[in-house]
């Protein structure tokens, strides 16, 4: 089996102090959160980032900032998020992958998303696509429902993606395909046999998932972003604790820890 690689994702667009005092916000904050995740063991740190309010945005000049703050302090691949908030409008999704990051996510379809709707039409998709593959960047292709995976391919032979795809399946969001074993097997046996794939349980479906993730081959995604809780009703105290578990997890079951530049060879990353 491969090595193991282990994604943060930080801070989302959706969590507020409210919810959880533990969570960054600002690119400071940030860039603490992703040396401590890159020391407890992760490779990759998935990064949205807000405003002075704390509210989500997609400004470049944040994200440049958040992005030379945590390669100031480490050499973890960072992955920018190109879905942003719901309400985000695609020039502002598009922005930052000017900055031509590592890597940076591409949502392959529309969803329901809580009460709100993801929207990721084909337009979208390819405007996207099309960005990340102009500034080359690594796409991770974000699969909230199982025919995402199909228009991902559909991406491939428009010749807007490069093969090998990496797909992160983004299981138990409200509204879309929930967290269960059986789904994430049927999504497993849905993708291409050259692909890689990486697993982000919401909730309280993030460590079953992950432990699956870990005996079956393919990689975990953790953070504050799609989980905030370390155990039933008690808040993890920072996005390090959840990957430091992980990385215990995985020792356990003979399965080391990929570092960023094995993972950047694994995934096919340009430094
Ligand atoms: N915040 C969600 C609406 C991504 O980062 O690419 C979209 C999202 C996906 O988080
Ligand atoms: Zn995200």
């Amino acid at each position: 089996m491969s090595k193991l690689i282990i994604t943060a994702a930080l801070v989302g667009a959706e969590v507020t102090r409210e919810q959880t005092p533990y969570i960054p916000l600002t690119p400071a904050e940030i860039a603490d959160a992703a040396f401590d995740c890159y020391q407890a063991g992760a490779s990759i740190v998935h990064i949205h980032v807000r405003d002075k309010d704390g509210k989500a945005t997609q400004d470049k000049a944040v994200f440049a900032e958040t992005i030379r703050l945590i390669k100031e302090k480490c050499d973890i691949i960072v992955q920018i998020s190109t879905g942003g908030a719901v309400t985000a409008r695609i020039e502002e999704r598009i922005a930052p992958i000017g900055l031509k990051p590592e890597m940076a996510t591409l949502s392959t379809g529309t969803v329901n998303f809580g009460a709100d709707i993801f929207l990721n039409t084909q337009e979208y998709m390819e405007k996207i696509a099309r960005a990340i593959q102009e500034n080359g960047v690594k796409a991770e292709v974000e699969v909230f429902e199982v025919g995402m995976i199909q228009n991902a391919l559909n991406l491939v032979k428009k010749g807007l993606l490069s093969e090998p795809v990496h797909f992160d399946f983004v299981m138990g969001v409200p509204g879309a395909l929930p967290g269960t074993p059986k789904n994430l097997m049927h999504l497993i046996e849905s993708i291409p046999q050259n692909a890689t794939w990486t697993v982000a349980g919401i909730g309280r479906a993030e460590l079953p998932l992950a432990v699956m993730s870990i005996v079956l081959g393919g990689h975990v995604r953790v953070g504050f972003e799609d989980n905030i809780f370390y155990s039933r009703g008690v808040l993890a105290k920072s996005n390090a604790e959840l990957v430091a578990r992980i990385v215990r997890i995985a020792k356990e079951c003979g399965r080391e820890v990929a570092t960023p530049n094995e993972t950047r060879r694994m995934l096919g990353i340009k430094q």
